[in-house]
């Protein structure tokens, strides 16, 4: 890479210090917790969202397959609906970017005016996006942030000279709890103006066991993906946890309507972290939940939208009615 092709949106040692504590007491909290469990937007280091990457390739997992389905064939309708205005396109989380590239090529096709930010918690993964959007798209304006969604939040309410069409795209919503995807809509609603746009992915409630493999999947990327966060506490936090004496386990939780992600001690065992310097106990077969992923029905993405003061525009599903992107417009 040559020059730095993004920004930071809290720079300096200081916010490095207080990503890590967070990290720490975000650990702390969990394992002391009498059902254990680790918060997933840790498993997104490098090798976390590599892994991510080969998940949305997986033949189980049928998400990022329908939402392509979706954008290649409603892109028309969805650039339409954005209109001529010049715009700013906010992508909330970018992953490999492979779908946010459609959309961009139609609204370029279309001669749409834009400046288009994503925004990702990974330095990595920005930088490697914004680098490849050069490569493909050199008139593009674009600038990549790094920070989490809430801080990307407070940076889009200060740029309210432009009409705003934010992206949330691949069911990310689906990994907060319903109270916290609540929260974060009513950020997101409090930092927006009278008709902007968000277009929301969400993952459709469907056939139990077509669920519960697209989070099993044959060839272990998801195992290895959830216990990445182990990784990654051993690696940052001085912890000794052994990988191999955790099995990985998904199921589908039909009450919350959410794929459940655990990783299970295989063996009574103790485990250290040295920067915690906390020795905890882990029973036999005792569970570490590391993830939810709601699903939902047409009817909960009517009930969100309401709550939070967006408008329905439109509906767009893929052919199996697998997956959904709604279009939200903002009501003040
Ligand atoms: C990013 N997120 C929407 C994925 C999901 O489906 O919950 C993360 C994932 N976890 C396991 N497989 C994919």
């Amino acid at each position: 890479m040559t020059e730095q092709n993004y920004r930071l949106l809290q720079e300096g040692e200081n916010i490095k210090f207080k990503t890590h504590q967070e990290f720490a007491n975000d650990v702390l909290i969990g394992l002391l917790q009498s059902l254990k469990w680790l918060p997933s937007k840790y498993i997104y280091d490098t090798r976390g969202s590599r892994l991510f990457k080969e998940i949305m390739e997986l033949p189980e997992y049928y998400l990022t397959r329908a939402e392509i389905e979706i954008l290649k064939s409603k892109k028309k309708q969805i650039a339409k609906e954005i209109g001529d205005k010049e715009f700013n396109l906010i992508e909330l989380g970018c992953g490999d970017g492979k779908k946010t590239k459609i959309l961009l090529g139609q609204f370029l096709k279309n001669n749409q005016r834009l400046h288009f930010f994503p925004i990702d918690i990974s330095e990595d993964s920005i930088a490697e996006f914004i680098d490849s959007l050069r490569g493909q798209y050199p008139d593009l304006r674009s600038e990549g942030l790094v920070s989490d969604y809430f801080e990307g939040l407070y940076w889009l309410s200060e740029q309210n000279h432009r009409k705003n069409v934010v992206l949330f795209l691949g069911s990310n919503i689906g990994n907060f709890t319903p109270l916290k995807a609540g929260v974060f809509l009513s950020s997101l609603w409090k930092a927006l103006n009278n008709d902007d746009l968000v277009l929301i992915g969400f993952d459709l409630r469907k056939n139990t066991d077509m669920m519960v493999r697209a989070y099993n999947d044959k060839k272990g990327v998801t195992a290895a993906f959830n216990k990445n966060l182990l990784t990654r506490i051993n690696r940052e936090l001085k912890g000794n946890f052994d990988l191999d004496q955790f099995e990985f386990y998904a199921t589908y939780d039909v009450v919350e309507g959410a794929i459940q992600s655990y990783l299970i001690s295989k063996i009574k065992q103790e485990v250290f972290i040295g920067e915690l310097k906390w020795l905890f106990s882990l029973k036999e077969k005792e569970p570490i939940h590391t993830e939810s992923s709601y699903k939902y029905l047409t009817s909960d993405i009517e009930d969100m939208a309401r709550k939070n003061n967006f408008e329905i525009v439109d509906n767009y599903f893929d052919s199996n009615k697998y997956f959904v992107d709604s279009l939200w417009k903002v009501v003040k």
